[in-house]
This record gives structure tokens, sequence and C-alpha cells, in this order.
């Protein structure tokens, strides 16, 4: 067990039952000239949480702590997209349509793909996802269950989307989850901190809130078998 800082109150991490869960890290919603730039959105405000979690990811690796990675996307033929999600936004360019990196959030072109900068490494699970949630439809619950894990370390994009919704999801399968707040990012900064005050309000109602510094820290701190004992007087 290592202690980390937490809001709102220490998050009491088991190195040994926690996964780093990496949330859509994708070309098109986080590099200049992909979908998220296309219709509107300044992708600086994202791009701010790719040095941390570049730390983080390493440290991660170094100490063993599992690691997945999500990515948000459909087939090709669209079996998986609902309807309601096609034509949401009545955008010019939607989900399927030819986009500055290929179809549009489609499993297996440029755009749909992890950043070079967070790439994954052999061993790391990559889910791909046709929901908000990481959970919906995919096989994280499996992977879950089948690793034995307890607790998720939160981190990408976009907080008060893709990344509350796993949260949400976790904590209703009795997971605790620990958000990192240098590590996600929204296209809206009000929406970020905002998301992370409801993940910790209420006495910490949907997890728990943290960063990449503390977990660090943690992670290269002596492992406690018990809670730490103050020293007798
Ligand atoms: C994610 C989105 N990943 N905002 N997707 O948050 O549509």
């Amino acid at each position: 067990m290592r202690t980390v800082p937490a809001k709102p109150y220490d998050f009491e991490l088991k190195p040994d039952k926690a996964a780093l869960l990496i949330i859509d890290m994708q070309r098109d919603f986080v590099e200049p000239g992909g979908f998220g730039e296309a219709i509107g959105n300044d992708v600086s405000q994202l791009r701010g949480s790719i040095p941390p979690l570049i730390a983080l990811l390493a440290a991660a690796r170094q100490s063993g702590l599992f690691v997945m990675h999500t990515r948000e996307g459909h087939k090709p033929d669209l079996s998986d997209l609902h309807e309601t999600k096609r034509v949401r936004g009545k955008a010019d360019m939607t989900i399927g349509d030819e986009g500055p990196m290929g179809r549009i959030l489609i499993i297996g072109e440029p755009g749909h793909d992890i950043i070079p900068e967070l790439y994954p490494i052999a061993g790391e699970p990559v889910i791909d996802k046709p929901g908000k949630g990481a959970f919906y439809n995919t096989e994280l619950t499996d992977l879950v269950a089948g690793h034995g894990i307890e607790q998720l370390l939160v981190c990408g994009v976009t907080t008060e989307v893709c990344v509350h919704t796993t949260v949400r999801e976790a904590n209703d399968r009795g997971i605790e989850c620990l958000v990192l707040s240098d590590c996600t990012a929204s296209y809206f900064p009000e929406f970020h901190e905002t998301a992370l005050r409801m993940v910790a309000a209420q006495g910490g109602i949907f997890g728990w809130v943290s960063d990449s510094a503390s977990v660090i820290a943690a992670l290269k701190s002596p492992e406690l078998t018990e809670p730490a004992v103050p020293a007798a007087s």
C-alpha cells in the first residue's frame, strides 16, 4: 500500500491491484489538423496533459503497474454506431466521413490511433470503445476481473466526457478511481475544473483527485505493508 495525497482525502494505492487507464489520447482529438480542431476546438487545451502523462506512463511502466489504453471509435461498416450518435450535432462532418486524418473515429484510420508520445507497448491492452464510457460494449469488465484490478488511475481526454463517464461506470462496479488532474484535459478549461470537483465532492462521490507528481512519488516510495503509525513521543 502507498499513500497518495488526494482530494477529498488520501488515496491508499495498492499497486498490485491497480491499473493506469489512459482514455482516448488519439490523434483526432489531440493533434493539430485532426477532427477535434476541424470542428472548431482549440487542441492546445488538451496538449498540456501530454508531458505529465509521458512522465506518469514511464513511472508506471518502470514500477510494473498494469497499463491499459482506450480509443473511441467504430467499425468501418459503422455497425456499432448508434444513429443517434452519428447525427448528433448536425455538423458538416460526422463519424465515418473523410476527415483530415482519414475517416473520422474509424478503427484503423490514422486519426483514430493513439498519439506517438503515448503509444502502447507490448502487454498493454488497447480497448476500442464505441461509447463514451470504457465499460460499455468492451472487454474492460473481463480485463479488470482477470487481472484482479480494484483501483484505476484514470487519465486522458476529455475530462467531462469520456473520463467522467468511465469513472462513473467504474465506481458503480466497485472500482476505486483516482483521477489525475494534470493528466486529463478538456477543450473547455472550466468544464475540466468543474468535472474534477464533481469527482471529489460529497466525500469523493465518484472517487479521488490527485496529480502525476504525487502518484510518481508514491510509486517510487517504499511499499507499506500496514498503514503508517506515528512515532511514539
Ligand atoms: C472523449 C468526446 N474521448 N469528447 N470523446 O471525451 O467526444
